[in-house]
């Protein structure tokens, strides 16, 4: 550890708060290659999502130092050239020489070294953000234009990087009093992004805003050229966000005026950490619905957003689920609620939930749902004792939250009975597609149908299936690309007809989600660019013609595994890197070498296989395709691109998503 020892190379006098983290602490991995090569595995894309991804990730590295009360403010900034720029009054980033590269100083390291920084040493934050976790360095490669300036040791220095590489060395800008902290500006590389990306400011000030919410302690200011907002005038040249009320304050924004269940939202926020993590919420009701949506709920974990939800959203739903039941037998009540599910409670709740942890650990290939199963406890335990709380101190309230959980249920059940009825007349007098191999299931109760592609896959489908609960219906090839044609040529087109027939709904306006005569609608494809095209193409057509199929989040993809795997007489298939590499160390530990090949189709297995891997619930993973509620106009001139009559861009676009995963944002 000598090098830690050494002069930073400007030598300042070290201030204090240095020596628990120092260069010797960062960790190094890889360089910025592959980030500029592909862009997808890093941020998800290189669209207009993709692109504020990179702000997310910095201003998330200036919230990572306030979270550990290094920093109490943040400014972000938009200048007329679309430069941006995020300040904080944190530490700095360490200037010092870095153990591993001694002739470089941290800051180049962090910067244009894959993997490097603290986060992934737990210790050097209290608790350490990146969701996204790939750190400032990708924004580095992803931008023509990086500037860092760092005050620390009473030394201003400045770098300047462009596509990730150093464009001269660190300088000296000369000594600084009182004041701490780093800057990054920068602009995103159009060779990534295309010509005409640019930050939106909307969206900017959005997600500032949002943070300010979930750290009610830091002060964050927004400032934006005026050049910048002439399509959005409604947002302001420059605003100030301080919070005291968190997120609290938050729900009370997002209701507006909107009516609600209760006379006053139920909030709180834990303790002090008491070393497990801490936590704050805020949840209401409403009868009015949230747009297209029932309920609106958005969840952070260390003021990073997972829109897939996870353990702190079930242990938000599990205390408020359990509290009202405790609270409906106490009162006599109890028999009225036996039938409410957390579903039912949950119906027309505006909540938000926001947990600090150190070590967080996110499940899909977008990493956005939280998996740490001790956040559900967390969570759990911090909301019971004041929602009975919350509940006894106003029993007029209580009530009447109790009271519509019920009528929810109530209702639900009555739906599900007409559902049933309705499907048993409804399937004698419908003339069923010859080709569809039916459920015996009569209602539609935890029943699948599988889309599949061609009548080989089909067959084995088939075989595979559980005959009381999964129907199976093999389109022919690709189906009509609905984005470039009339609305009578896909009346006429006979797979698209068959697949409404078997579905039991219909399109446009004639669409109504209970008609549904499954559960789920799974489409399942071959795992190569062909079978993507044709997820895309229903996909599209799905969202284009019955997009409450996909608000109520029936709509799936299957998930055939990545790799075939053989040694000698063992096969093993496996869905992803990581369970290869568990099977390396578990299944394929004799001598021998074990071939390893990209699964091509469903044809390749055998049924029992089929099954196992991709159909059976019990040892499958599904992915379920949402469309994200915050940024529609991004779902639709994606689906534009990706379905319009440029063919290319369809392709590129298929070929770097082709990877599916658990959540699937369209
Ligand atoms: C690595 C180590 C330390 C701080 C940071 C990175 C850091 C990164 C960013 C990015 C934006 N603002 C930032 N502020 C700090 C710890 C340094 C120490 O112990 O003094």
């Amino acid at each position: 550890m000598a090098a830690s020892k050494k002069k930073d190379l400007f030598a300042g006098k070290k201030d204090t708060t240095s020596e628990s983290y120092s260069a010797k602490d960062i960790e190094v991995l890889e360089g910025l290659e592959p980030v500029r090569l592909r862009p997808g595995m890093y941020i998800g894309g290189t669209d207009d999502r993709a692109m504020h991804h990179l702000f997310a990730e910095v201003i998330d590295n200036s919230m990572d130092e306030a979270v550990a009360g290094h920093a109490s403010r943040i400014e972000v900034e938009l200048d007329a050239e679309g430069f941006l720029s995020i300040s904080d009054n944190g530490r700095g980033i360490p200037i010092g020489p870095h153990p591993k590269f001694p002739k470089k100083s941290a800051l180049e390291v962090i910067l244009t070294e894959l993997h490097s920084g603290g986060k992934f040493s737990n210790k050097a934050y209290e608790t350490s953000g990146g969701l996204h976790g790939v750190g400032v360095s990708v924004v580095n490669a992803l931008s023509d234009f990086l500037e860092v300036e760092v005050a620390r040791d009473k030394v201003l220095h400045r770098m300047q990087f462009s596509q990730g590489k150093p464009v001269g060395k660190i300088e000296n800008l000369g000594a600084i009093n009182n004041r701490r902290g780093t800057k990054v500006r920068f602009h995103p590389d159009p060779e990534i992004f295309g010509p005409k990306a640019a930050f939106r400011a909307a969206k900017l000030f959005t997600m500032t805003r949002a943070k300010a919410y979930l750290q009610p302690g830091v002060e964050i200011r927004w400032k934006c050229a005026p050049e910048k907002l002439k399509q959005t005038p409604e947002i302001p040249e420059a605003a100030t966000f301080l919070f005291p009320g968190g997120l609290a304050d938050y729900l009370a924004d997002t209701m507006g005026t909107k009516a609600t269940v209760t006379s006053e939202i139920f909030a709180g926020r834990s303790k002090k950490d008491s070393g497990h993590g801490r936590v704050e919420w805020a949840i209401t009701w409403s009868p009015e619905g949230y747009g297209e949506a029932d309920s609106f709920v958005r969840s952070y974990c260390n003021t990073v957003p997972t829109p897939g939800g996870g353990t702190h959203e079930a242990g938000l739903r599990a205390a408020i689920t359990k509290g009202l039941r405790a609270y409906a037998d106490l009162t006599g009540m109890g028999k009225k609620v036996s039938h409410v599910t957390p579903e039912d409670v949950m119906f027309g709740a505006g909540a938000l939930i926001s947990v600090f942890i150190k070590a967080p650990e996110f499940q899909g290939q977008t990493k956005d749902r939280l998996s740490n199963s001790e956040a559900s406890r967390l969570v759990e335990n911090a909301i019971r004792d004041p929602f009975d709380h919350y509940l006894a101190s106003s029993p007029k309230d209580a009530t009447q939250l109790l009271e519509w959980a019920i009528e929810r249920a109530d209702e639900r059940v009555k739906r599900r009975k007409a559902r049933d009825v309705k499907r048993k007349s409804a399937t004698k007098k419908l003339r069923l597609p010859g080709k569809l191999a039916d459920c015996s299931r009569k209602g539609s109760d935890d029943t699948e149908i599988f889309i599949v592609e061609g009548d080989s896959a089909g067959g084995s489908a088939k075989q595979a299936r559980n005959r009381e609960t999964q129907a199976i219906l093999p389109l022919k090839g690709k189906i009509l690309n609905v984005e470039s044609a009339t609305m009578a040529k896909i009346q006429a087109n006979n797979e698209i007809s068959d697949l409404m027939t078997a579905l039991g709904v219909g399109l446009g306006k004639k669409f109504d989600l209970d008609d549904l005569r499954y559960e789920r609608v799974v489409i399942m494809t071959d795992a190569d660019v062909d079978g993507a095209h044709i997820a895309a193409l229903l996909i599209t057509f799905f969202y284009r013609y019955t997009p409450g199929l996909i608000d109520a989040g029936r709509l799936y993809m299957a998930m055939p595994p990545l790799y075939k795997m053989t040694q000698g007489a063992k096969t093993e298939y496996a869905i992803d890197d990581a369970h290869r590499e568990e099977l390396m160390q578990t299944v394929f530990t004799g001598k021998g070498k074990v071939d390893i090949g990209r699964f091509k189709g469903l044809g390749e297995m055998n049924p029992a296989q089929l099954k196992d891997t991709t159909m059976n619930p019990k040892t499958r993973q599904l992915a379920r395709i949402t469309i994200d509620q915050d940024d529609l106009m991004t779902t639709e001139s994606l689906v534009e691109t990706l379905m319009g009559k440029k063919s290319e861009l369809r392709y590129e676009y298929i070929q770097e998503h082709a990877q599916f995963v658990e959540d699937v944002d369209i």
